[in-house]
C-alpha cells in the first residue's frame, strides 16, 4: 500500500536470471523460467525479488554491459515475458526490483558506436569519457587508473581515417565504456529509462556501481594503497569512487521515483570501505537504501560482528534509513564457503583451483546457517542471493574452458573470478541439469554434490537449510523483527547476543558450547541440538521464562 515504505523491513531475494531456471532449455536461465518458479519463492516467504540484468547485451560481463536499456535480451525472452513475470509476481504479493547499470554501457550500445565514428570533440563523444592520450603522439593513457577487473581503465580507439586516436575510460572491462554523467543528455536519457520501467510497474531499482558515476575534475592520477582490497582505497579520496557530484544524480532520481505511487525504491550498490561513507547514500532525499558491504565482509569473528552490527544501526539510524544486511551475491564467494576461511581472508580471495586448501564444507555450512539465523533477526531489510536458501557452497572445480567472468580473462587466470557463485540452481536431485531445465544443458557445469542440495530433497527434510530459511522468514514476519530496536546482552567473548523484544538471539562463534541458562524455549535453532548449551558455529532464537 502507498506509504508502507515496504523496503524498510523487506526480505529481498536476488535472482541471477541466467542461473535460476531455464524454460527454453538452451542452458541459460530465462524470464519464463522465473515465472514458472515464482510459487517456490512465495513458499520461501520473500517480500521482493531483485533481478540481475536481463536487458539487451552482448554478455561480456553477464549482462552488466547493456546495449539497449529498453528491451529484453533474446537469451532471457521478450518484453512480453517480462510483463508476464511481473504480473505473476505481483499476483503473489512479490515486488520486483530491476538492476539498472548507469555507470557504463556496452560498447555495442548505439551511442558508443556513434561515438566511435564521430570526431574528437563531437557531441557523440561527449556522452562518454574520451580524452587525448599523453606522450608525443598520444600513445600513453590519459592517467594511471587501474580497472577493477585488472589492467588499465583506458582503451585507445582508431579514428575514422584509420589513425590511432583518442582513449576512452572504463572502470571495468574495455567493453564497458563509462558514461559522462556531467552531460545533461546522459541524465535526461536515464530519467527516461527509469520511467520506461516504472511505467511497466517495477517496484524499484538496484543501481549498479552507484558510487562510480562521477569522476573527479581533471581526472588526476591515483595509486591505491598497497593493501587495498577490491573496494579500493580505504580512507583515501579515490577520484572515481564516491565523488560528491553523485548525490545530485540521486536527488534527481528520488524525484522521479516520487512521481509514482506505491513506494518505489532505489537501492545503491556501492562498495565503500566505511559505514560512514556508505550511509551518506541514503539520506532522506537520495537512495532509499544501500547494500551493507562492510557487514558482508566481516569474517567469522564475534567481536568484529558485534562491532559492525552496532555501527550499522548507528550510522544508518543516524540518517533515518533502515540498515540493510547481506551475506552473499553474484560477485563474492558464497558464504557457506567463505565463512569457513580464516579471519584474514574475509572475501575468500584466492579460493579456487589455485588455492592451497579448500574451505571445510561442514563448518562452512554450519556457520552460514548460524550467520543467516543472526541476520534475519536484525532490524532493517535483508538481501538473500539465490541458492543460499539451499546452503549451496561455492563451486570450486570449474574447468577453464567454461569460465566466463572477465576478471578471469583480464588477469590471465590470476584471479579465479566470480563464476563459482553463479552455477545454475539444483531444483531436483534426479532430473537432467538437476531440474534447471529439461535438456540437461547448463552454461556452467553443476557439481555432483548439487544432488544433495536439490530443492526437492531439502523440501522433504525438516532440518534442511531450506526449511530453516522458511522458519526464519515466517517468525521474522510474525514478530515484526524487521522494525524496532535491538538491546545488547552481556555474553561470552565469542558470542553475539541481543534481545529483540522478548526474543533472545545468540550466535556462538567460538569453539566451546555456550550455556544459555535454564527455562529457555527455542523458537528456532540454526541446527538441531538438545539441551540448553549452544554448540559452536550455531545460533538460536529463544524466550526465557
Ligand atoms: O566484485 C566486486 C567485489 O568482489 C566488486 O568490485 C564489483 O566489481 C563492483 O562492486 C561492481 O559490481 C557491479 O558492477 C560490475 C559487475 O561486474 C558486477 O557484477 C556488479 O555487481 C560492473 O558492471
Amino acid at each position: 500500500a502507498p506509504g508502507s515504505e515496504w523496503w524498510r523491513t523487506a526480505v529481498i531475494y536476488q535472482i541471477y536470471p541466467r542461473s535460476f531456471a531455464d524454460a527454453s532449455g538452451d542452458g541459460i536461465g530465462d524470464l519464463p523460467g522465473i515465472t514458472s518458479r515464482l510459487d517456490s519463492l512465495k513458499e520461501l516467504g520473500v517480500d521482493a525479488i531483485w533481478l540481475s540484468p536481463f536487458m539487451t547485451s552482448p554478455q561480456r560481463d553477464a549482462g552488466y554491459d547493456v546495449a539497449d536499456y529498453r528491451d529484453v535480451d533474446p537469451l532471457f525472452g521478450t518484453l512480453a515475458d517480462f510483463d508476464e513475470m511481473l504480473a505473476q509476481a505481483h499476483a503473489r504479493g512479490i515486488r520486483v526490483i530491476v538492476d539498472l547499470v548507469p555507470n557504463h554501457s556496452s560498447d555495442q550500445h548505439v551511442w558508443f558506436q556513434e561515438a566511435l565514428k564521430a570526431a574528437p570533440g563531437s557531441p557523440e563523444r561527449a556522452r562518454y569519457i574520451f580524452r587525448d592520450g599523453k606522450g608525443e603522439n598520444g600513445e600513453l593513457p590519459p592517467n594511471n587508473w587501474e580497472s577493477v577487473f585488472g589492467g588499465g581503465q583506458w582503451t585507445r580507439v582508431t579514428e575514422a581515417d584509420g589513425t590511432p586516436g583518442q582513449w576512452y575510460l572504463h572502470i571495468f572491462d574495455a567493453t564497458q565504456p563509462d558514461f559522462d554523467w556531467t552531460n545533461e543528455e546522459v541524465r535526461e536519457e536515464f530519467r527516461s529509462i527509469l520511467r520506461f520501467w516504472l511505467d511497466r510497474g517495477v517496484d524499484g531499482f538496484r543501481v549498479d556501481v552507484a558510487h562510480g558515476m562521477i569522476k573527479k575534475d581533471g581526472l588526476p592520477d591515483y595509486t591505491p594503497p598497497a593493501d587495498a582490497d577490491s573496494m579500493g582505497g580505504g580512507e583515501d579520496d579515490v577520484p572515481y569512487w564516491g565523488q560528491p557530484g553523485v548525490h545530485d544524480i540521486y536527488r534527481d532520481w528520488h524525484q522521479v521515483m516520487a512521481e509514482y505511487d506505491g513506494d518505489r525504491a532505489l537501492c545503491g550498490e556501492a562498495w565503500l570501505p566505511t559505514l560512514q561513507q556508505t550511509s551518506l547514500w541514503v539520506r532522506p532525499d537520495e537512495m532509499h537504501q544501500t547494500f551493507n558491504f562492510p557487514y558482508l565482509m566481516t569474517p567469522w569473528d564475534a567481536e568484529r560482528l558485534r562491532g559492525v552490527i552496532r555501527e550499522s544501526l548507528d550510522e544508518f539510524g543516524g540518517v533515518g534509513a533502515p540498515s540493510t544486511w547481506v551475506l552473499s551475491n553474484h560477485d563474492v564467494v558464497r558464504h557457506a564457503s567463505r565463512l569457513a576461511l580464516t579471519a584474514d581472508n574475509p572475501q575468500g580471495e584466492g579460493i579456487g583451483p589455485k588455492s592451497a586448501g579448500k574451505p571445510d564444507a561442514v563448518i562452512g555450512l554450519s556457520r552460514a546457517r548460524a550467520a543467516t539465523t543472526l541476520m534475519l533477526s536484525l532490524p532493517g531489510s535483508a538481501y538473500l542471493y539465490q541458492g543460499e536458501e539451499l546452503g549451496l557452497p561455492e563451486a570450486m572445480e570449474i574447468p577453464d574452458e567454461f569460465r566466463q567472468d572477465p576478471t578471469w580473462f583480464r588477469t590471465n587466470g590470476e584471479r579465479y573470478g566470480r563464476d563459482g557463485c553463479r552455477v545454475p540452481l539444483p531444483w531436483s536431485a534426479d532430473a537432467p541439469a538437476y531440474g534447471f531445465n529439461d535438456t540437461g544443458d547448463s552454461w556452467l557445469p553443476q557439481p555432483d554434490e548439487w544432488a544433495r542440495y536439490a530443492r526437492d530433497v531439502e523440501e522433504g527434510d525438516a532440518d534442511s537449510t531450506l526449511n530453516l530459511y522458511k522458519r526464519l522468514i515466517v517468525l521474522r514476519r510474525e514478530h515484526a523483527l524487521g522494525s524496532g530496536s535491538l538491546v545488547w546482552e552481556d555474553a561470552a567473548d565469542d558470542t553475539v547476543a541481543f534481545r529483540r523484544g522478548d526474543i533472545h538471539v545468540v550466535a556462538n562463534l567460538g569453539t566451546e558450547p555456550v550455556e544459555l541458562g535454564g527455562d529457555v524455549t527455542f523458537l528456532v535453532q540454526s541446527e538441531p541440538f538438545t539441551g540448553t548449551a549452544l554448540p559452536p558455529n550455531t545460533a538460536a532464537w529463544f524466550t526465557k521464562a
